[in-house]
């Protein structure tokens, strides 16, 4: 650290995300009207989100149903008594609420930072309306410009898969958990985070990855987000997705 740098500087900026990220999940969850079906995202913004819906519960005595993306947030929802369903017990949901580690201009998504991936994108397309909840941080003008893209693969023929993604230009990380053991997602599969030098068309190269043998899915969410919310320590921003 130069001797000049401010070590309370980014301290305060953590903290302005952390008040931004708040205010973001709250402004979600007021989306929530009385017998609507959720589905519940994941990561630290969606369970802040859950946070707030388990407080509407208790104290508005708020009914609704949730449908969780991961075990981690079926675990949060039981813990504060959230109702919760199978995605195969409801044809739609009525809103799915989750975070994001990238969103550009046209609202399309890079997510899977938290490793659930498959089952967000599964919840998400279930859903008539799906709203993201981001920090200012998290805007680019071109996806995989701070996060790479996560891609979900089969444990059986790894190595062959990894080569097939670098033969469309990524390059690949195999996700580890912090003891150095593989990942594993909920769904028991891998995780290669993909760093591409430039995602010129999201649409498309999430097309041409999930066409690969040994894919189940890309963490490019394409056309699942018809509202943003940006949430500032100042307050939440809400932005509709351009037509
Ligand atoms: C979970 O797999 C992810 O898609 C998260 O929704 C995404 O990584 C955002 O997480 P944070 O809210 O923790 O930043």
């Amino acid at each position: 650290m130069s001797p000049t740098a401010d070590p309370t500087a980014s301290l305060a900026a953590a903290d302005a995300l952390e008040r931004g990220k708040a205010l973001a999940a709250v402004a979600a969850a007021s989306l929530v009207e009385p017998d609507m079906v959720i589905g519940l995202g994941t990561g630290s913004t969606a369970s802040l989100m859950i946070a707030e819906l388990g407080r509407r519960l208790r104290e508005e005595g708020l009914r609704f149903t949730g449908v969780p993306s991961s075990v981690a947030t079926a675990r949060q929802a039981q813990a504060l008594g959230i109702p919760l369903i199978e995605l195969d017990a409801t044809p739609l949901l009525d809103l799915a609420l989750d975070g994001a580690d990238e969103v550009d201009p046209r609202l399309q998504l890079v997510k899977g930072r938290g490793g659930a991936l498959l089952r967000e994108k599964i919840v998400a397309s279930a859903a008539t309306r799906r709203v993201i909840m981001v920090t200012p941080d998290k805007l680019v003008s071109r996806l995989g410009q701070t996060s790479p893209v996560p891609v979900e693969v089969s444990d059986f023929g790894l190595r062959h898969t990894e080569h097939a993604l670098r033969n469309h230009g990524a390059r690949t990380t195999l996700r580890l958990n912090p003891d150095g053991s593989p990942y594993i997602t909920d769904e028991g599969h891998r995780i290669l985070d993909c760093r591409f030098d430039q995602i010129a068309d999201p649409g498309e190269l999430n097309r041409r990855l999930n066409a690969l043998p040994g894919v189940f899915e890309t963490g490019l969410f394409i056309d699942l987000c018809e509202i943003l919310i940006v949430g500032r320590p100042e307050g939440a921003e809400r932005i509709e997705r351009p037509r």
